[in-house]
């Protein structure tokens, strides 16, 4: 993973893991769309997927009370340059449906940039890699379904770091082999 490839013609490509989840509406369908469009953004592949989890809120402090979220991990390849994927990122969240009135509040669908090539940056717009994946079982179980290989840079064995948090089970998150999103 996150090694920057050349594509035809010269243009660099990079890939990403992309992390999402919802907790609104039909779940499913609306992680299933973002894939759908993740897919269709010009230059855009989407190289792997992990099953689906449903898992318990994280909430911050003193928030209400909200519906469990379902949530997964990608892995893409794309021309788009760091800033250029958030920004599509943020459209396809808009496009689905995505209000931000709270911070942390529930939403339709909400997709991060979990890491970027091998990119270390403290940008406050777009910090990589993501600063609390390496404490997130729904984002660390999934992932290390999907690739259990793969390491959080900066952080560790996406493995290890899920074995530290004493398993998928022990933050409420659970896979569910029920559901499954489609390769589009
Ligand atoms: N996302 C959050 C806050 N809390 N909890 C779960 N289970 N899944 C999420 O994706 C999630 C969350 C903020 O992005
Ligand atoms: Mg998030
Ligand atoms: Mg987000």
């Amino acid at each position: 993973m996150s090694e920057t490839t050349t594509g035809e013609g010269g243009i660099r490509l990079h890939t990403a893991v992309l992390a999402i989840g919802g907790n609104l509406g039909d779940r499913l369908a609306n992680l299933q769309s973002a894939v759908d469009s993740l897919a269709d953004t010009p230059s855009m592949t989407v190289d792997w997927l992990s099953p689906v989890y449903e898992t318990a809120p994280l909430l911050a402090e003193g928030a209400e009370p909200q519906d469990d979220y379902l949530n997964a991990v990608l892995g893409v390849t794309s021309a788009l340059p760091p800033d250029m994927l958030l920004m599509r990122t943020q459209a396809i969240e808009e496009a689905l449906g995505r209000t931000r009135e709270v911070h942390w509040g529930a939403r339709t669908i909400d997709i991060d940039i979990v890491q970027f090539d091998e990119l270390v940056q403290d940008d406050p717009e777009l910090t990589l890699p993501h600063p609390r994946a390496a404490q997130r079982a729904f984002v660390l179980a999934p992932w290390h379904d999907a690739r259990p290989e793969d390491v959080l840079i900066g952080a560790g064995p996406v493995a290890q770091l899920l074995a530290a948090l004493g398993g998928a089970a022990a933050q409420g998150a659970a896979r569910r082999d029920d559901l499954e999103l489609m390769q589009p």
